[in-house]
């Protein structure tokens, strides 16, 4: 923190769900945030921030922020509420939890938070503590990463890979399923390094993507069939033996099994499943085999598949067959949160001292499916949400709908803004944004830790998640005093081995890891045997198997176009900022992207009102001819909100939620629908 006679500038860190987690420094003058630019001494960001967090003041300041507690007066999603005081909305909430559990007992309260901010504290620390304490439902299963380090895990023994900037150091880099210029943008100039140093870009991806556009080569495959693809590579590299003896023998197990296995998956049986041609498979595992070295990136998306694990798992077989491990710039990247273990361990916030009774745990992605569900024992009859906008987020959305309006549901959240779950609250507790919260940010996108001092105070009444968790503990008369932890030392006890006043005073630090990461350059992976399992005889499938999606049945029927609902819109995140003005994206509305070939059929022409629908829900909305999808499949930007509670434009209303096939996440990428014109 720096100061002239004016203003100061304090460091902070972008608590935003993403993994670039940027620097940035904040100007303020007289207790008001006037300036917010990134930190040009982050070694990744770089000093740069995104469209969306350039305008952070604008959300900081909205003139919608909720700044007062507030408690309900007309009918669920009405949004009608009248301000309340702090100790009044307290003690409502601590008379009615207390007859619910009076009731029902500690498991009739849910709750659901998710990763509105990520830092270390505000995202989980407390509140798992007053969870436990009350003897709640555990909240399990993720909506995001944990399909995708489960999938590498049951290759590696872990869910862990390269530094994805050393991208830099690859002649041939594969962007799969994963949208870097949206969605990773501070490691778009790390991809133009190696292109300059001529490497050759990759996108493989069922939408022509804005990376897609971007990339030397665009390979596009019907969703959910990339195993297949990757399967055919395998038969590709083994067949011209283009692999790594030395590397297989020495660091790995079951190759003679999967040598086998992948005999009959030639180019040709590939490409009548993924809808690639044979040649451009043929060409593509060549050049993989070839480059020395290649590099995956990989990041989310494809993990919301009903096979989503074995995309992860048998894409991480690539690398290992290839030894691409070996050197900087080869390997597979995907989410790096894990390495911040070396410095950080967040499971002391699950470390209490009172006796915790056995609880059941409830999938988080599952939602609308509990809270409609009139067999569970015992029911939902209260429900916590902060950090998260589940009516938009999560999918069978109009099901959460149908949960949330039961008048005999007790519903308390945390916003910063009335969102569409917001509207459906009892009562809402207004929450701080990161300018006025302390916390330490891990990242996920890169190797460094972020403070994030407070700039400014809190605006009127909000207050940061863990002295919410506080105040709901004193309410409730809960006197243990792991309760009641300040923030300062509760980030003091998660993290090792770093000096905190020196990444208070910088901003940031690099974890403590060696400079070159190399995880498995000489095999030391995290199996039982310490080598790569290509085949793995824990699995259902020893070994990876293509699944086609929708073989478990959902309720789609069958109709005819797959739905993606990809993050699409640069100003959005998430849901987040959708409903601000200026955010660009939001007067264009929302519409469904839909091949010419597929819209030709059906009579429909650009702009056409048209039904998307399938048993679940209807959205109508307006026809975009594009050839970014291909034929048989559609493509629904993910993330609008409406703000008057009946989520009309909310994709995730025809979204699929089932399972995936391990690994405690969602396929909502697995959802059939029609297209009709309206
Ligand atoms: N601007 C912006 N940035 C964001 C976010 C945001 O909302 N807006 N969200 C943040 C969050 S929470 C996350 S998790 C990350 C996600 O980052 P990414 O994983 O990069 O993004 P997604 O859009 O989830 O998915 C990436 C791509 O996967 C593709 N895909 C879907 N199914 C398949 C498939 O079967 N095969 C292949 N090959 N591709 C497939 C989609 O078409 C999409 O283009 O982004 C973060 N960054
Ligand atoms: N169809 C479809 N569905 C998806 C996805 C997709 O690509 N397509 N992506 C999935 C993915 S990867 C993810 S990660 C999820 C994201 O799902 P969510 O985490 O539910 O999404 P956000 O829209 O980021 O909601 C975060 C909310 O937290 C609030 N918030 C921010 N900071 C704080 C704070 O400090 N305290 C409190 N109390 N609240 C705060 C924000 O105002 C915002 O409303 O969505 C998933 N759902
Ligand atoms: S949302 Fe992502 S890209 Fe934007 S400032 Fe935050 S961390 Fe950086
Ligand atoms: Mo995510």
């Amino acid at each position: 923190m720096t100061s002239t006679a004016q203003s100061l500038r304090v460091f902070g860190t972008c608590h935003h769900d993403c993994p670039d987690s940027c620097g940035w420094v904040a100007t303020v003058d007289d207790g008001v945030a006037v300036k917010l630019r990134g930190n040009p001494e982050h070694p990744y960001s770089r000093g740069e921030l995104c469209p969306k967090v350039n305008r952070f003041l604008d959300r900081v300041y909205a003139p919608d922020r909720l700044l007062q507690p507030m408690l309900r007066t007309g009918p669920k999603g009405s949004g009608q509420y009248a301000p309340a005081t702090w100790d009044e909305a307290l003690a409502v909430v601590a008379e009615r939890l207390g007859s619910i559990v009076a009731e029902w007992g500690g498991e009739a309260v849910l709750p659901w938070g998710s990763a509105g901010t990520q830092g270390l504290i505000q995202m989980s620390s407390l509140d798992r503590r007053f969870f436990a304490r009350l003897g709640a439902t555990r909240q399990t299963g993720s909506l995001c990463g944990a399909t995708a380090s489960a999938g590498v895990a049951a290759s590696f023994g872990s869910g862990r890979g390269a530094d994805p900037s050393d991208l830099r150091f690859a002649e041939l880099v594969i962007l799969w399923a994963t949208n870097t210029r949206l969605t990773n943008r501070h490691l778009w100039p790390f991809v133009e390094e190696a292109r300059a140093a001529g490497a050759t870009i990759v996108v493989i991806d069922p939408i022509r993507t804005i990376t897609a556009t971007s990339a030397d080569w665009f390979i596009q495959p019907l969703p959910g069939t990339d195993t297949a693809l990757m399967l055919a590579m395998m038969h590709i590299l083994i067949r011209d033996d283009l692999i790594d003896h030395d590397y297989i023998d020495r660091y790995t197990e079951g190759f003679d099994r999967l040598v086998a296995h992948v005999a009959s998956w030639t180019p040709g049986r590939a490409a009548g499943v993924c809808g690639v041609a044979a040649e451009e498979i043929e060409r593509l595992a060549t050049a993989y085999g070839a480059a020395s070295p290649a590099f995956i990136r990989t990041l989310i998306g494809a993990e919301h598949h009903e096979n989503g694990a074995t995309f992860f798992r048998t894409l991480a077989c690539l690398p290992t067959i290839t030894g691409s491990w070996r050197h900087r710039g080869g390997g597979l990247a995907r989410s790096v949160g894990t390495y911040s273990d070396v410095n950080v361990d967040d499971s002391v916030f699950d470390r209490v001292s009172f006796p915790v009774p056995e609880r059941r745990g409830i999938n988080m992605n599952h939602l609308g499916a509990v809270l409609t569900d009139p067999s569970l024992q015992p029911p939902i009859k209260a429900l916590f949400v902060w950090n998260g906008n589940p009516l938009v987020t999560v999918p069978d959305a109009a099901r959460i709908q149908a949960g949330l309006a039961r008048d005999d549901l007790f519903t308390v959240v945390s916003e910063q803004f009335l969102t569409d779950t917001a509207r459906y609250a009892d009562v809402i507790f207004p929450a701080t944004t990161q300018l006025e919260q302390v916390d330490i940010v891990p990242a996920w996108g890169h190797l460094y830790l972020g403070w994030n001092e407070p700039a400014i105070a809190p605006l009127g009444e909000a207050v940061p998640n863990t002295e919410l968790w506080r105040r709901l503990a004193n309410a409730m008369g809960f006197t243990e005093p792991e309760l009641y932890e300040d923030d300062e030392t509760l980030l003091r006890s998660a993290v090792t081995g770093i000096d905190v006043d020196e990444l208070r005073t910088r901003g940031f630090l690099r974890l403590d890891l060696p400079e070159e990461l190399l995880p498995y350059r000489d095999g030391g992976f995290a199996t039982p045997s310490g080598r790569a399992m290509l085949a793995n005889d824990d699995l259902a499938d020893a070994l990876p198997e293509y699944r086609a999606p929708l073989e478990s049945p959902h309720g789609d029927g069958l109709l005819p176009l797959r739905l993606l609902t990809p993050k699409t819109h640069t100003r959005f995140l998430n849901s987040s900022y959708s409903h601000l003005p200026g955010h660009g994206d939001r007067e264009a509305g929302p519409f469904v992207e839909i091949d010419p070939e597929d819209a030709a059929v059906r009579g429909i022409v650009e702009g056409s009102p048209v039904r998307v629908w399938n048993d679940r829900a209807e959205l109508i909305l307006p026809a975009t001819l594009s050839d970014r999808v291909r034929p048989g499949m559609v493509a629904v930007p993910f993330g609008w909100w409406r703000g008057d509670g009946d989520t009309p434009a909310t994709a995730n209303r025809l979204t699929s939620a089932t399972d995936t096939d391990w690994g405690g996440g969602v396929a909502f990428f697995d959802t059939l629908v029609d297209v009709a014109l309206a």
